[in-house]
Formats: structure tokens, sequence, C-alpha cells
């Protein structure tokens, strides 16, 4: 009886908009509450009232190792930034990641979609290949993996799914989509709606493959990665993405970031010795941002952690592990945290 008067009650809140169906607070915005269910129209990622819609926000670090920052509070404090979204890269390797201990994986995982739903963002699931440069190779365990979490958020619009981090080696377009017939539908038989974002050869870089034969399926985008040069004064160049898009490709960044660049032989070590993070050119990824905002391009920046590299938007000296001020923030991450919105 008193279950009844609890669902009654719920159905009453959710009719008038005050629960979604995740069960989260009404905030009005630009997260979930404000777009609901996200669908690809003529290439764009668009929301439930036709218009476009823009995710910006993190991606962890592999949560194996840094869980720490999937916390409430963190969420909390992006949100206010003015992040909508948040991706969690489930590492399927090294030992300690998924493949060896599935179970502390999921508890992370879940942890994170939980906290940052709350907060209103969307989410990506990231299954996050990649010393295993051909999704293939994990097939069973990608698909038993998506359908636990597919289950479990079915009918939830705030996820997303992304089904491959970064296919490389020698793993062709051709591979890729093998795959993804054979995990989509996975997904799909829980969650028929969800936007669903693939991977593409060489660290998702080349594109000739689903420019010429895209994936059979509605609501598909495909991930470019960029990590942008921040070594020497030079500011980078946004063409490939700029060329992609006006080709028509549906295209989310799911991982940019910055890198003291192969080429300079003094990187290495200058990233061993610590280089001071104010010290790089962060300023060259501004004509990537540029022209995402201008196409109204979703992203995620690489990475939500205070490890002691190039990677992070966290000071390695700061402890915090939710509400940042700038002076938490690296150079790197002060550029992300000002361009969230
Ligand atoms: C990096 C992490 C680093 C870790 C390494 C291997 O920042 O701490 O040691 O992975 O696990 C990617 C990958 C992403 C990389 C990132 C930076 O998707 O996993 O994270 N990167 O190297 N692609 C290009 C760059």
């Amino acid at each position: 009886m008193r279950k009844k008067i609890l669902l009654m009650a719920m159905a009453a809140l959710t009719a008038a908009g005050v629960l979604c169906c995740c069960g989260s607070p009404q905030r009005t915005g630009n997260g979930v509450e404000a777009h609901g269910r996200l669908r690809v129209q003529d290439a764009r990622l668009t929301d439930e009232h036709g218009e476009p819609a823009v995710l910006r926000g993190m991606s962890s670090h592999g949560i194996s190792w840094f869980p720490r920052y999937l916390n409430g509070g963190a969420m909390k404090t992006l949100r206010e930034e003015g992040a909508n979204l948040m991706r969690i890269a489930v590492y399927t390797e090294p030992p300690g990641a998924y493949i060896e201990d599935p179970q502390r994986s999921l508890d992370y995982l879940y942890m994170g979609i939980e906290s940052a739903l709350a907060e209103d963002m969307y989410v990506i699931v990231d299954w996050h290949i990649l010393k295993d440069g051909d999704p293939n190779e994990l097939a069973d365990e990608a698909a038993a993996f998506f359908d636990g979490v597919s289950a479990h958020y079915g009918n939830c619009p705030g996820i997303l799914y992304e089904i491959c981090n970064e296919p490389n080696g020698d793993t062709q377009w051709e591979d890729i989509v093998r795959y993804a017939r054979r995990v989509i539908p996975v997904i799909r038989a829980n969650a028929p709606e969800a936007v669903i974002l693939t991977g593409v050869p060489n660290y998702c870089t080349d594109f000739r493959g689903p420019l010429a034969d895209p994936l059979p399926y509605e609501n598909i985008m495909y991930t470019m990665h960029r990590y942008i040069d921040v070594a020497q004064k030079k500011p980078c160049d946004p063409g490939q993405l700029e060329a992609l898009l006006d080709q028509g490709l549906p295209i989310f960044v799911t991982e940019w970031g910055v890198t003291l660049g192969d080429a300079d032989p003094s990187a290495e070590e200058a990233e061993e010795n610590g280089l001071r993070q104010t010290e790089i050119y962060v300023e060259n990824a501004l004509p990537f941002l540029e022209l995402m905002a201008d196409r109204e391009v979703s992203w995620a920046a690489w990475a939500l952690s205070g490890k002691d590299e190039i990677h992070s938007v966290l000071r390695a000296d700061c402890g915090k592990l939710s509400g940042w001020t700038r002076e938490d923030l690296t150079g790197f991450g002060e550029l992300v945290f000002d361009h969230f919105q």
C-alpha cells in the first residue's frame, strides 16, 4: 500500500516535470533536463526540441586509477563551471582495469554515472581500449559490459555509449564495422534510441572509412581525438575537423588535450623533469576550440586528474577532490574550464 502511494506520488511529480525518469531534480540550463533525449539529425547532435545540443565537459582519467574524481562534489564543481558532460573512461587493461577486475571498474563507473546524472550532466560510457588496438579482441567482454550498463539505463536520456576508445595498429575500418555490428544491437536492445559513438582507425584520426562506408544505424557519431602540441608557440590547424564537418560527417570530439609533441626531442625529457605547466603554449589550442564552438561540435577534454603529466587539468600539488578554483588548475585546465560555456 505504502509502495503504491509512493509510486503514485512519483508519477505525479514526474508528470509535473519535477522528477525526470532518472529521478534527478528538475533544472534549467544546458543539461539533461533542458535538452532531454538526444538524436543525430543532419549529422548534428540535436536535442528533443529539435535544437542543436552542444555537450562540453571532461573525460575522466582511467577510473581504476583516479576514481576519486568521480564524486558528487566534483561533478557539482564541473557543473557550476558550465560543463554539461562527463566522459567516464573504463580502461580494458592493464592489470587492475576492467578485464582483470570488472566488478571494481563497474562500481566506479556506476558511482560516476550517478554523480554526474544527479548534477544534470550527460555521461559518455567509454570502453577504453588502447593497447588492445582492435576492439574485436575483446568483443565478447564489450558486449557483456554494454548489455549490463544499457540494461540499467535503458530509458535514461542522459547516457551516451562510446563503443571503443582508440582503435590503432593495423585495425581497419572494416574491423570496426564488424565489431560495431556485434555491439550496437546489444545496446539498442536495451536503449533503442541512445546516441552511440565509435572510434575510427589510427587513434581516432583516420575518417576515410566512415566517409565511404558509414555504419548502417541511426544516431551514430564518429569520434575525433586531437592532442595539440604546446611545446612550441605554433597555433594548431583545425582544418581536418572543418573538412569533415563540411563533408557532413557527424563528429564528436570525445578527447582533446595537449601534448609536448613527439617530434620535439626535448619534450620527453621536459616532461620527465616536470616542465612547469605555466611555460607551455596552451593558446595553440584556440583555433581548434574556436572551430568547435562555431560549428557546435561537442567535446570532452582529457583529463580530470592531478597526475603529474601534461594532460592533467588539476595541478599535481592540488589535493582537492572538488571545489577547485583557478589556483588549482594547470594552464591547460584554465583553458578548458574557460571554454565549457
Ligand atoms: C594516457 C594517460 C596516462 C597513461 C596512459 C596509458 O594520460 O596517464 O599512462 O594513457 O594508459 C589517448 C588515450 C588516453 C591517454 C591520452 C594521453 O585515449 O588513454 O591517456 N591519449 O596520452 N589518446 C591520445 C592521447
